[in-house]
C-alpha cells in the first residue's frame, strides 16, 4: 500500500483566488497511479489548499467553541459547516478527475469518522476505508473540520490524518506531494535541497525552519514545519518521500523507488 498526500499546493494556488483548481494537475497525478494501480493499493489524503485554508482562518476554528459569546458561537458553528462544504467541493474535483482518468477513487470525510483531543486524533473509524481498499476501491481522505473533545472543533490536517493510517495500515510509502521539489535546508528560493534526510536530523531542521520563517501565511495547520513533524514521525513505520507533484514523472520515480526528491531515513 503507497499513501499520497495531495498537497494543496499542487492542486491548488494557496495564495490565489478562493477556490482555485489545478485540474490538469490532478488528471496526470492520477495517470500517474493508474500506471501502478491495481497491482499496488492507494489511499489519496489531500489537503485543504485554497478551498479549506481561507474559510477556516475567517471564522477562527482552531480557537475552539468554549468560552463564547452566543453570537460568536453561531458564527463559529457557520464556520465549521461552510469550511467543511468547501472541503466536499475540493474532494469532488479531485474525484471527479480520478475518475476521469479510470481511477475508482471514492470520497471519504474525514469530519465523519476521525474525533480530535487538545488537537490532536483520538479515534477513527477507519474500517470502511480499510474495506474499500480490500474491494479495491481508492478511498479519497482529507483535511477537514473535526470535532475536538477538549476544544469543541479544530481543524485536521491530511499530515496528521496520514500519521493515524500509517500506524494502523502499515504502507510501504508515503509520498508527500507538494509545489516545490522536496525539502530544503532553508526557504525553498534560498536553501539547499535535501535528497535525503535521517529521521534523527529533522529536529534540527525544525529548529532551524522555524528561525528563517514568518507564520506560513494561508495555512491554519502549520504548514512545512507541522509536515515535519508528521513526517518524522510517519518515517517510524513507513518510507517517506517529499517530491513536487507538479512535475509529471515525480511521483512514479517516488513509488518506484528512483524518484528525484527527498527520502526521509528511517
Ligand atoms: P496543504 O496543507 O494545503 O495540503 P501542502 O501539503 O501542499 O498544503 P504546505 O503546508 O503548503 O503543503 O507546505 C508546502 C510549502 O512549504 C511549499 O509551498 C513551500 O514553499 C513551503 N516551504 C517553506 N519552507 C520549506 C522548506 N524548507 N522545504 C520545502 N518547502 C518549504
Ligand atoms: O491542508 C487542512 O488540511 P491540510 C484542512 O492538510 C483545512 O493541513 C480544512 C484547512
Amino acid at each position: 500500500m503507497i499513501i499520497v498526500k495531495l498537497g494543496g499546493s499542487v492542486f491548488s494556488d494557496k495564495k490565489g483566488s478562493p477556490e482555485n483548481f489545478r485540474e490538469n494537475v490532478v488528471r496526470s497525478i492520477a495517470r500517474e497511479i493508474g500506471e501502478f494501480y491495481p497491482d499496488e493499493e492507494f489511499i489519496i489524503v489531500h489537503g485543504g489548499g485554497s478551498f479549506g485554508h481561507h474559510k477556516a482562518e475567517k471564522y477562527g476554528i482552531r480557537k475552539g467553541l468554549i468560552g463564547l459569546s452566543s453570537e460568536l458561537l453561531f458564527f463559529r458553528k457557520k464556520g465549521f459547516s461552510l469550511t467543511h462544504h468547501a472541503m466536499l467541493r475540493a474532494s469532488m474535483k479531485i474525484v471527479e478527475a480520478f475518475i476521469g482518468e479510470g481511477l475508482p477513487a471514492v470520497s471519504v470525510s474525514s469530519s465523519s469518522i476521525f474525533l480530535m483531543d487538545s488537537n490532536r486524533v483520538v479515534y477513527g473509524d477507519v474500517e470502511p476505508v480499510r474495506k474499500l481498499i480490500e474491494t479495491g476501491f481508492i478511498p479519497v481522505l482529507f483535511g477537514d473540520v473535526a470535532v475536538d473533545l477538549a476544544k469543541g472543533v479544530d481543524i485536521l490536517s491530511g499530515d496528521q490524518i496520514i500519521t493515524y493510517l500509517t500506524k494502523l495500515f502499515k504502507p510501504r510509502k508515503v509520498i508527500f506531494l507538494m509545489d516545490v521539489d522536496g525539502i530544503y535546508d532553508g526557504k525553498p528560493d534560498e536553501g539547499t535541497l535535501l535528497f535525503e534526510i535521517s529521521v534523527d536530523e529533522i529536529d534540527g531542521l525544525i529548529k532551524r525552519l522555524k528561525s528563517l520563517s514568518t507564520p506560513d501565511e494561508g495555512d491554519v495547520t502549520g504548514g512545512i514545519v507541522n509536515k515535519l513533524m508528521e513526517a518524522k514521525e510517519i518515517a517510524r513505520f513507513s518510507e517517506v518521500w517529499f517530491v513536487n507533484g507538479k512535475v509529471p514523472g515525480r511521483l512514479s520515480g517516488a513509488i518506484r523507488g528512483d524518484g528525484f526528491g527527498t527520502r526521509i531515513r528511517g
